[in-house]
């Protein structure tokens, strides 16, 4: 069992993971950088080390700064959270070379999943649904065998790029004119952004859904998945607004994208926590997107529904540490059960008057919501100083109530009890997108905000 956890990150999830830590008995340490001096997670954890300046670069981002750390403070495991280091193969191969408990999955599959052409082409071989598409990097935007297979998948047809990820460096190309430039530019792009060109294409999925499935697998094999969740509410690939389950999964259906995922899991012998992501038009064909080989963000949503055997609750970040410990699961995909329905708003410190513009600062005060069926994940208190150099999100805002709709006017009724002074918050907006007939009907796809705020300004 791991007897110290040291602890690369900050923010709410630091705070989160050490929590989780004390449950089970495990010593923590936290690392900060000079500018989270003040931060919550520095607090709460029994030892704390600084690692270097503000820049994520020079702290958070160093792998020898972290190691250095765990060998100066005696940690024999390192939980990276999300971002930072949580998805750098090197870091956890790194790790596992120095006798250090790398608490996420294998530096093989963090590879494997991190080439999304690699990813798509395992999926598809494990018999998990893919879009239609050209599963090879492109090389030569001109060449007519390309242009010719283009046209039989048939327009739109969407760019990504096979480093990007999250988004970034996507392209919808809408006819044959527009192809040729559309490829060299996204190969530009994907180059300078990724550092490398390596580009594929598929069909383009108008106004999907994004659901994800939550898995949790140990090193002996076994394997769980979890109810899905509907993270369509997104801005510019940042999520907003995360639920579970989605209103319109079924319980065949459910049970269809969980065993999809879990071949996934099984054709790479994945383990640790994980997430597999996938879209999904009107007509509820699913289809392979990513997968996410760390703990996400909206990992409480599926917490707060998910009940095993039927009266466990379940904790993630311990079930992560559990079987980084070698620890063998006790239950199956069988034993979970829903129990509500749960909703999450990210709250950010920004300003979405000024475009979601960062407003970093101080909080002057803040009144925290509670009661019945009310979580919160924040580091965030009166007189702490939001820098400038990291993530904007600082409170996670959780419900769970019997059904959606109960949950919808608990996260109204939570975000009205809401204060926060000094800085400028998401939360207005959150209140906004909550009272659109569409959301409250549960007609929420991709392009929502498009569709139904920003018409509207
Ligand atoms: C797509 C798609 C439609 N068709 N793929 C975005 C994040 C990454 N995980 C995959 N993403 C998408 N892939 C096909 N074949 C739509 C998205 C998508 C999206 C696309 C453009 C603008 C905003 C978007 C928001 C979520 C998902």
């Amino acid at each position: 069992m791991i007897k110290k956890l040291l602890v690369a990150n900050r923010g709410e999830i630091a705070v989160r993971i050490i929590r989780a830590a004390k449950e089970l008995g495990i010593k923590t340490v936290a690392i900060y950088s000079e500018a989270d001096k003040n931060c919550l997670h520095t607090m709460l954890a029994d030892e704390k080390i600084c690692i270097g300046p503000g820049p994520a670069t020079e702290s958070y981002l160093s792998i020898p700064n972290v190691i250095a750390a765990c060998e100066a403070t005696g940690a024999d495991a390192i939980h990276p959270g999300y971002g930072f280091l949580s998805e750098n193969a090197h870091f956890a191969d790194v790790c596992e070379a120095c006798g250090i408990t790398f608490v996420g999955p294998s530096k093989d599959s963090i590879e494997k999943m991190g080439d999304k052409i690699e990813a798509k082409i395992t999926a598809k071989k494990a018999g998990v649904p893919v879009v239609p598409g050209i599963e090879e990097s492109i090389s030569n935007p001109d060449d007519p065998a390309l242009i010719k297979e283009v046209k039989k998948i048939g327009f739109p047809v969407i760019i990504k790029a096979a480093h990007g990820g999250g988004g970034k460096g996507m392209r919808i190309v809408n006819s044959e004119e527009s192809l040729k430039i559309a490829l060299l530019t996204a190969m530009e792009e994907s180059k300078k952004a990724f550092g490398s060109d390596k580009i594929y294409i598929e069909k383009y999925i108008e106004e999907p859904k994004h659901v994800e499935i939550q898995v949790i697998a140990d090193k002996k094999g076994n394997a769980v998945y979890f109810p899905e969740r509907d993270c369509s509410v997104q801005r510019r690939h940042q999520k907003l607004i995360e639920e579970s389950p989605c209103a319109i999964v079924d319980e065949k259906l459910r049970k269809r994208l969980g065993r999809a995922a879990l071949k996934l899991v099984e054709e790479i012998g994945y383990y640790s926590a994980g997430t597999v992501e996938f879209i999904m038009d009107k007509k509820g064909n699913f289809y392979f997107m990513e997968m996410n080989t760390r703990i996400q963000v909206e990992h409480p949503v599926t917490e707060s529904i998910s009940l095993v055997k039927g009266t466990r609750r379940l904790d993630l970040i311990k079930e992560q540490i559990l079987i980084a410990s070698g620890e063998k699961l006790k239950f199956s995909s069988d034993d979970i059960s829903i129990c509500g329905h749960a909703i999450e708003c990210r709250i950010n410190a920004e300003d979405p008057d000024k475009d979601f513009l960062p407003s970093p600062g101080k909080i002057e005060n803040v009144i925290l919501p509670g009661g019945n069926g009310v979580r919160i994940d924040t580091h965030i208190y009166a007189g702490y100083t939001i820098p400038s150099f990291y993530d904007s999100l600082i409170a996670k805002l959780i419900v769970v109530g019997s059904d959606r709709q109960e949950a919808i006017k608990k996260m109204l009724r939570a975000l009205d009890e809401f204060k926060i002074s000094g800085i400028k918050t998401t939360i207005p907006f959150h209140k906004r997108v909550l009272q659109v007939q569409a959301f409250v009907e549960g007609d929420i796809s991709t392009n929502f905000l498009q569709k139904y705020i920003y018409q509207q300004i």
